[in-house]
């Protein structure tokens, strides 16, 4: 576990790369998870990969991540912005904790995507870099694996 990060990704990500490319890039999350094994695998730790439309689903995973782990990369999509057992289960992980969004969120044409709840409780945020964000994400998480946050 130790050498794992745990990425996660919240509702309608499971499309990407089918919609709105102009915003979010034509990569599908497949590749994306390919991007992040990559990074992960050359600073020699693991990736476990997770999408859900659900948000219960996103409470447990985190719990289950609550000790041990190397990192948490998140972007929760449309949870930042009101799910806050998710905000709350963040809060009593033990490592640190990237947020990703593929699109600079602080730019984008309606004011509340901006207003991210998971930011509060996030070690740092990669907002507007697209897929490449969270291969930046891992390589933080590898290079500060030893610290905590
Ligand atoms: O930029 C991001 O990564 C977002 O977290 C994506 C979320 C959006 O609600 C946030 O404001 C920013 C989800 C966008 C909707 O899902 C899509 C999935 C595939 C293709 C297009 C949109």
């Amino acid at each position: 576990m130790a050498d794992t990060i745990l990425v996660l990704n919240g509702p309608n990500l499971n499309l990407l790369g089918e919609r709105e490319p102009e915003i979010y890039g034509r990569e599908t999350l497949a590749e994306v998870e390919a991007l992040c094994r990559r990074e992960a695998e050359a600073a020699g730790l693991a990736i476990d990969f997770r999408q859900t439309n659900a948000e219960h689903d996103m409470v447990e995973w985190i719990q289950q991540g609550r000790k041990g782990l190397a990192g948490i990369v998140i972007n929760p999509a449309g949870f930042s912005y009101a799910a806050y057992p998710v905000l709350d289960a963040l809060k009593l992980v033990d490592c640190p904790v990237i947020e990703v969004h593929i699109s600079n969120i602080h730019r984008r044409e309606a004011a509340w995507r901006a207003k991210s709840i998971m930011t509060q409780v996030a070690t740092g945020i990669i907002s507007g870099l697209g897929v490449n964000g969270y291969a930046l994400a891992v390589r933080h998480l590898a290079s500060v694996r030893q610290g905590t946050r």
